[in-house]
């Protein structure tokens, strides 16, 4: 267990996931920090007091300021502006990356040894922005995006064929955005491939379904984004820091020449440990994958250059 856990943004995302985090007993105290005044107080005294009812003790801590997480081991950044309909992740650049870069430097100021998680979008580049601001190496910056986007696929898949979820093994790699890379090649029901049970126009339409799967909740909810699988992705990742678990997750992680791709933050299989991201599993793909991940990179990195 841990002994402190940081959420930025007590909003849709950052607040379900404080929530999670307690509930899961991840923590002996989940801080939940926001600009708005009252709101992480508010949901903290609350979800706090479900404690007796949910059968977890972990202190729950609202706060308009980084005080009470000093020495937090984890941080989640949920903090920013989420889409409304007809955006895209990409429109929500400028105003988050200030937003993730000051709240990086209080990480800095209060936990410097702590793991970050980001959430926040467009988020390949606010990984940037945060180490960037930080300073912490990649192993301490990590971004949620394959967790989600995978668990979509698998959602999509497990329902096409009326099997489990459970049983659907898959991983979605690249960018967290319409280039994202589902790989095919590698999914699998209890080991068998997924091309053997579904046939090739039904499995293209869950790739795509997948692929649009944070805009077609946008389009339903009108006035936001996706937050209950958003945060039960990032709480996954918590937990595997959390239990040194060393789970191999799709996350985003800076890449330093693997997959061919260097100096960009992109979705990969991460091995997740209490020291954050052990390694990058640099596995075979087909040339299709590979050149889907390579171009899903560059449209991160044409992102990067146009914030500056
Ligand atoms: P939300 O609008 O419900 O909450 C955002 C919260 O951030 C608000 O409460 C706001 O007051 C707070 N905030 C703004 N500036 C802050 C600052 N400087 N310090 C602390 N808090 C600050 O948005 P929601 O739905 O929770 O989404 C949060 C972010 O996560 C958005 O950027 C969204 O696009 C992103 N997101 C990313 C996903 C992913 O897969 N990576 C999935 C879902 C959401
Ligand atoms: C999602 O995929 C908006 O990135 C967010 O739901």
């Amino acid at each position: 267990m841990l002994q402190k856990v940081a959420v930025v943004g007590a909003g849709n995302v950052g607040a379900t996931a404080a929530q999670r985090l307690a509930e899961k007993n991840l923590a002996r105290a989940v801080v939940l920090i926001d600009v708005l005044e009252g709101i992480p107080q508010g949901k903290a005294l609350d979800q706090f007091q479900s404690g007796p009812i949910e059968g977890f003790d972990t202190r729950v801590i609202g706060s308009n300021g980084y005080d009470e997480a000093a020495g937090a081991e984890v941080f989640v950044v949920t903090a920013g502006i989420a889409r409304k309909p007809g955006m895209s992740r990409d429109d929500l650049v400028k105003t988050n990356a200030g937003i993730v870069r000051s709240v990086a430097e209080q990480i800095r100021r209060v936990a410097p040894d702590s793991i970050v998680v980001v959430v926040s979008n467009p988020l390949d580049v606010m990984c940037y922005v945060a180490m960037q601001a930080s300073g912490f190496p990649r192993e301490r910056i990590l971004g949620m995006a394959g967790v989600l986007d995978t668990a979509r696929y698998r959602t999509f898949l497990a329902e096409a064929m009326d099997v489990s979820v459970e049983d659907i093994q898959a991983m979605v790699l690249g960018g967290h955005g319409d280039t994202m890379v589902p790989l095919v090649s590698y999914t699998t029901v209890s080991g068998i491939p997924v091309s053997q049970l579904l046939e090739a126009a039904k499995l293209d339409a869950i790739v795509d379904r997948a692929r649009n799967g944070g805009a077609e909740i946008v389009g339903l909810l009108k006035t936001g984004s996706a937050y209950y699988a958003p945060s039960a992705a990032a709480v996954q990742m918590v937990e595997a820091i959390a239990h040194d678990k060393k789970r191999i997750l799709p996350c985003a992680v800076w890449l330093q020449g693997e997959y061919g791709l260097k100096d960009v933050f992109c979705g990969v299989p991460a091995k997740l440990g209490r020291k954050g991201l052990e390694q990058v599993v640099d596995i075979r793909l087909t040339a299709e994958e590979s050149k889907a991940l390579h171009a899903s990179a560059e449209a991160v990195r044409s992102t990067m250059v146009a914030l500056g």
